[in-house]
């Protein structure tokens, strides 16, 4: 059992099925550092592809740098704040996941699975926004099996007030309505909005000291290519309790959480493998 997690049992590495090995054979199983290369390939892929902007691998690179120094697996303690992300998402009454370039290229087959699960909608909002990479991320996420995709620009009509950027458009169906939204790699801003406008906001990010990290109520500090395979082990474990006691125990759940503390403990094992 995780210390501190009411439901967690393992704490093995998992990348869910995003990965390809197929699309990346000229790494080298037995290589090092072969899960990094993996993944940074699948950018470089999503890069050429259209999903992913340059700057979506600069992004990439920064996150990595952090993920080193977690040393690459999912800490004990984002395990703790994946169970109160899964549990807000199922006790959400109108869940969306906010999908970017980069969470395309990492992991669109896991966010149409989660969403299935936990019954939110998926909406693309992107920084660098553009009729043709929304087409192109629409795109990727049916062929996972999503049946409706929103925030097409045209439907985008909603604004998220005090925001500047192209991410301030949203779908009145989507973030607009929400009341919990999940958004993997998102920027400070927009989180900081959305917190404003009542909505409860789960981010990951691998930065723990990001504005996002430190807006958002519940922040995994993780890599989302981790996090999200996880949450979906999360929310079953969650469904597999007696239904008297979920609703019941998930709240407890996001009651007990403390992001701020959350995150000086993810800066404490970032400090603990450095030393
Ligand atoms: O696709 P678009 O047009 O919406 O653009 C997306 C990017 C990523 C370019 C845009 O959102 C951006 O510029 O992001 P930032 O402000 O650079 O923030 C990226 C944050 O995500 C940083 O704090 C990174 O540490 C973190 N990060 C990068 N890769 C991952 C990550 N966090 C979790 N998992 C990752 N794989």
């Amino acid at each position: 059992m995780v210390p501190g997690s009411l439901i967690y049992r393992n704490n093995h590495k998992n990348y869910g099925n995003d990965i390809s090995p197929q699309l990346h054979s000229h790494i080298p199983a037995n290589h090092p550092r072969a899960e990094s290369l993996l993944i940074r390939n699948m950018l470089v892929d999503g890069y050429k592809r259209g999903l992913v902007v340059s700057e979506g691998l600069i992004a990439h690179g920064r996150g990595e740098a952090f993920d080193y120094l977690l040393g690459e697996k999912t800490s004990n303690i984002a395990h703790i704040a994946i169970e109160a992300a899964s549990s807000a998402l199922m006790l959400a009454r109108y869940p969306v996941i906010s999908v970017n370039g980069n969470i395309a290229a990492l992991c669109a087959k896991t966010v149409v699975e989660l969403s299935h699960w936990i019954g939110a909608r998926i909406e693309v909002n992107l920084f660098y926004r553009t009729l043709r990479r929304e087409r192109i991320i629409k795109r990727e996420l049916k062929c996972f099996g999503a049946k409706e995709i929103l925030g097409m620009s045209l439907k985008s009509t909603a604004v998220i007030p005090e925001l500047q950027s192209e991410r301030r458009r949203v779908d009145p169906s989507g973030i607009m309505k929400a009341d919990t939204v999940l958004v993997p790699l998102e920027d400070g801003d927009r989180t900081e909005a959305l917190v404003k406008m009542g909505k409860t906001v789960v981010a990951i990010d691998l930065n723990p000291m990001s504005r996002t990290a430190r807006s958002a109520n519940i922040t995994i500090v993780d890599n989302a290519i981790r996090a999200l395979p996880k949450m979906i082990m999360t929310v079953k474990k969650l469904r597999g309790l007696k239904q008297e006691q979920r609703e019941e125990i998930m709240k407890r759940i996001v009651k007990e959480f403390d992001n701020p503390k959350n995150l000086l403990e993810s800066l404490s094992v970032m400090r603990e493998n450095l030393a």
